[in-house]
């Protein structure tokens, strides 16, 4: 049985940046629920994915520092320890992954037409479809047997799990490895992070979600990384049951021992997160009105997808934050969705002469956006943040996420 545990309230795509201020938005009311047949948390209101993924899609996993390390590293994880002889990746983004893959054996899938002129004009052979059934008989045709799938923050993008893990399954190769990344529940259980629902957002997983789907297809999950990107992420690794060359990690098991032991095959547990997060939106409407009581200036540091749910969640708008600074090309001078906020092209370093406060929208890459303003914060300045709690930050922050 599916039930609701959080109202976030009425909210417009959260990358749908705007070309004008006051744009007519369309707002959806974002309820999120929990499925206690298989622990599955998603939202209730599905939008179509091609009225989101389309020919100016605004993200590029390329604009944090983070993520070209993190990707960099897992290219070098795979090719020394898997060796594959070629490699998929769907959702390939700006290719930022894949450009570490020789592009004779690598095929990159993207449905957003933008982003996969990207990989093309960088060599790569790639589709431009949405992960189903015709689009793998495509592939068959070019690689027959896949060895390696890769998939960062994007299957949690697709409401229809059944024909995503289905295709992986037909596709894959005997002995091939799957990998899927995606933020966890259990680490935006513990932190207070509620940002990562939004309409891209289907499904936030558990592993204890996905193994159980998985089932469905005899695919099995036998090793995962704990990634500190995105506030917190499970990378899984994902196999045929039958192949028994590759024994299950017992980090695996681990895992699912610490989600069982925090509750998240418990409603109750969603319950209470839902009541930490009406909590952490009331404290932040309070700093934001006590900073403006005291006539500050704030601004918004990284316009994120994850932005727009707090925002429009507690209301905070251009009367609060007067303008965002974001380094992504397609974003600058359109209005963040809802809560109408300027975005500005980041050019220089933050200076406390531009504001006293800036409200974290990216408080996933805090530790690289710190680095970057030590300056700001040595001479007094800064930022606001609502993870894991809402609070101000000041020159003695020391990092903890
Ligand atoms: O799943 C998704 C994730 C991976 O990316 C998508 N649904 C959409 C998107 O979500 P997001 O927008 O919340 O992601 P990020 O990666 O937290 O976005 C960071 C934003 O901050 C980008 O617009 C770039 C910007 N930024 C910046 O201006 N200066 C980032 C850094 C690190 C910086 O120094």
């Amino acid at each position: 049985m599916k039930k609701i545990f959080l109202n976030l309230g009425l909210q417009p795509m959260a990358n749908n940046f705007a070309i004008k201020s006051k744009n007519k938005q369309k707002f959806y009311n974002l309820k999120i629920k929990f499925d206690n047949k298989n622990y599955l948390t998603s939202i209730s209101k599905i939008i179509p994915s091609k009225n989101i993924y389309n020919s100016h899609y605004p993200y590029l996993s390329s604009m944090s520092k983070t993520m070209q390390v993190s990707f960099k590293n897992l290219a070098k994880k795979i090719k020394n320890k898997y060796k594959p002889k070629n490699i998929i990746e769907i959702g390939s983004n700006d290719g930022s992954f894949i450009k570490y893959f020789n592009k004779k054996n690598a095929l990159c899938v993207e449905p957003c037409s933008n982003l996969a002129k990207l990989t093309r004009n960088k060599g790569y052979k790639t589709f431009n479809n949405f992960w189903d059934y015709s689009l793998i008989k495509k592939i068959k045709k070019i690689i027959p047997n896949v060895d390696f799938i890769y998939s960062a923050n994007t299957i949690s993008h697709i409401n229809n799990l059944n024909t995503t893990f289905d295709c992986i399954k037909k596709i894959l190769s005997k002995n091939g490895v799957a990998v899927i990344e995606d933020p966890s529940l259990l680490e935006s259980f513990k932190k207070n992070i509620y940002d990562q629902f939004y309409n891209e957002h289907v499904y936030v997983f558990s592993l204890i979600s996905l193994k159980k789907i998985l089932t469905k297809y005899n695919l099995e999950i036998f090793d995962i990384d704990r990634l500190s990107t995105h506030g917190g992420s499970l990378r899984y690794y994902i196999k045929h049951n039958k192949n028994n060359k590759l024994k299950i990690n017992k980090k695996v098991f681990i895992q699912e021992k610490k989600e069982i032991k925090f509750g998240l095959n418990k409603f109750k547990t969603y319950i209470k997160f839902a009541e930490r997060v009406y909590d952490s939106k009331k404290k932040l409407v309070d700093i934001f009105n006590k900073i403006k009581k005291n006539k500050k200036r704030i601004i918004g540091y990284g316009a994120t997808a994850k932005s727009a749910t707090v925002l429009n969640f507690c209301k905070i708008n251009n009367k609060h934050i007067d303008y965002f600074l974001d380094t992504t090309p397609y974003k600058i001078n359109k209005y963040t969705p809802g809560s109408n906020i300027l975005i500005k092209k980041y050019e220089r370093k933050l200076s406390t002469e531009d504001c006293e406060y800036a409200f974290l929208g990216a408080w996933n890459f805090k530790k690289e956006i710190f680095l970057k303003e030590k300056d700001f914060l040595r001479k007094g300045g800064k930022f606001i943040t609502h993870v894991p709690f809402p609070g101000i930050i000041g020159k003695k922050f020391k990092n903890k996420l």
